[in-house]
C-alpha cells in the first residue's frame, strides 16, 4: 500500500487584483488597515511593474505544481507518495487552508516547506508557527524543512547565475574583477540580531559560498525593501549602499538578491525599478541575477530537503 505523505509548500502571497491589495495589506500589518496614502503607494507600486500585476502567484503556482513533478520523479520509494499542497501567508489560499486540505484528503504526515531559503523567527518561523497550530487541531503529524540556504545545489545554480552575468560584463567589455556583486535580502527589524535570530549569518553564509564558487572576490552584501515602520530596520539598504559605491568610483554593480527565489514586487519593483532608477542616476551598470522560478534544479533542491526530512520518520 502506498502511503501518501502532505507536502506543505508555503509562499508569501499576494493579492489577486487591484481592488484585493487593501485587504492583503491590512493582513500584513497584523489587522491595522493601511492608510490612504500607504495604500496608494503600494499600489501604484504593483501597477508600475511591467508584464502583469501579481506575478507572484503565477510563479507560486507554477513553482507547486513543478515540486509535485520532481518528486513524483525523484522520489525512489514505490511506498510512499508525495502530495503538494499550497499555503500563502498573506492571501488566498492561507496556510491553514492549506493543513484544513490536507485533512480533508485523510493526509496523517507532512512535510513543510517554505519558498524561502534563509531562517528568521520573523519569516520562516512565522509560517511554521501557524502551519503547526492547525496540523495539531487536525491531528496531522508535521515535520517542516526550516533553512536550506547551502544546499549545495543551490549554491551550484545561483552560482551560475552570477557568472552567466559577469561574463555579460566582460562581453560588454568591463573587468570582471571591477563588478561589484551586491548580494542582497529582504530586511528585517534590527531586534531580531537580539534575539540570536539566524537570518543574517545564513545569508551571509549563503553569500560566501557563491563568491567562493564563482571567485568573486569584490562582493559585500546589503539589505532591501525594509519596512515602513518607525523602528530601525537592519542596513545598509541597497539605495544607501548604490550611493556609496558611487562615491567609490564603482562603475558596475551586479545585484544578487539571495533571499528571494521569485520574481515579484520587492525584485521587479525594488530592484528593477526603483534600484535601477538610482543607478541611471549615479551614472552606473547595474544587471541583476535571474531569479530561480521553477528553474528545475531549484526543484530538486526543494524535492531533496524535503525527501530528506521525511526520511528522518523511518
Ligand atoms: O509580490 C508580492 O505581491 C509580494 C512581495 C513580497 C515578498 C515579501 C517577502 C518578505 N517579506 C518579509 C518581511 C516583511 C516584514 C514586513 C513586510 C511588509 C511587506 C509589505 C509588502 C510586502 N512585504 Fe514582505 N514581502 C513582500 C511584500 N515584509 C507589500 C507591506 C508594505 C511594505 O512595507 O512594503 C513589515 C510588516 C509589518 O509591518 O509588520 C517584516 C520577509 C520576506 C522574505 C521571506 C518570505 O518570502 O517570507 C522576511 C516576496
Amino acid at each position: 500500500m502506498t502511503t501518501q505523505i502532505g507536502v506543505l509548500v508555503m509562499s508569501y502571497g499576494t493579492p489577486d487584483s487591484l481592488e484585493g491589495v487593501e485587504a492583503y495589506y491590512t493582513h500584513i500589518r497584523r489587522g491595522n488597515p493601511p492608510s490612504e496614502e500607504q495604500l496608494r503607494e503600494l499600489k501604484d507600486r504593483y501597477e508600475a511593474i511591467v508584464g502583469g500585476v501579481f506575478p507572484l502567484r503565477e510563479n507560486t503556482d507554477r513553482q507547486v505544481a513543478a515540486l509535485q513533478e520532481t518528486l513524483d520523479r525523484e522520489n525512489q520509494d514505490p511506498a510512499v507518495r508525495y502530495v503538494c499542497y499550497q499555503g500563502l501567508k498573506h492571501a488566498h489560499p492561507f496556510i491553514e487552508d492549506g493543513v484544513d486540505k490536507m485533512a480533508k484528503d485523510g493526509i496523517k504526515r507532512a512535510v513543510g516547506i517554505v519558498l524561502a531559503p534563509h531562517y528568521s523567527s520573523m519569516s520562516v518561523g512565522g509560517y511554521i508557527k501557524r502551519a503547526r497550530e492547525r496540523a495539531q487541531e487536525h491531528g496531522i503529524e508535521m515535520a517542516f524543512v526550516e533553512s536550506y540556504h547551502l544546499h549545495p545545489l543551490l549554491i551550484d545554480t545561483l552560482s551560475r547565475r552570477v557568472s552567466q552575468r559577469l561574463d555579460e560584463y566582460e562581453e560588454a567589455g568591463a573587468k570582471r574583477e571591477e563588478v561589484k556583486v551586491l548580494f542582497s535580502a529582504h530586511s528585517l527589524p534590527e531586534r531580531i540580531l537580539a534575539m540570536g535570530d539566524p537570518y543574517r549569518d545564513q545569508l551571509l553564509a549563503t553569500s560566501q559560498a557563491i563568491a567562493e564558487r564563482t571567485g568573486v572576490t569584490n562582493w559585500e552584501f546589503t539589505w532591501q525593501s525594509a519596512g515602513r515602520t518607525s523602528e530601525p530596520w537592519l542596513g545598509p539598504d541597497i539605495l544607501d549602499t548604490l550611493h556609496r559605491l558611487s562615491t567609490e568610483q564603482v562603475e558596475d554593480v551586479l545585484s544578487a538578491p539571495v533571499g528571494f527565489v521569485s520574481d515579484h514586487l520587492e525584485v521587479l519593483y525594488d530592484l528593477d525599478i526603483e534600484a535601477q532608477a538610482v543607478a541611471r542616476e549615479l551614472d552606473m551598470r547595474l544587471m541583476r541575477i535571474e531569479s530561480l522560478n521553477s528553474d528545475p534544479a531549484y526543484m530538486s533542491v526543494l524535492s531533496d530537503v524535503v525527501r530528506s526530512k521525511a526520511g528522518e520518520w523511518k
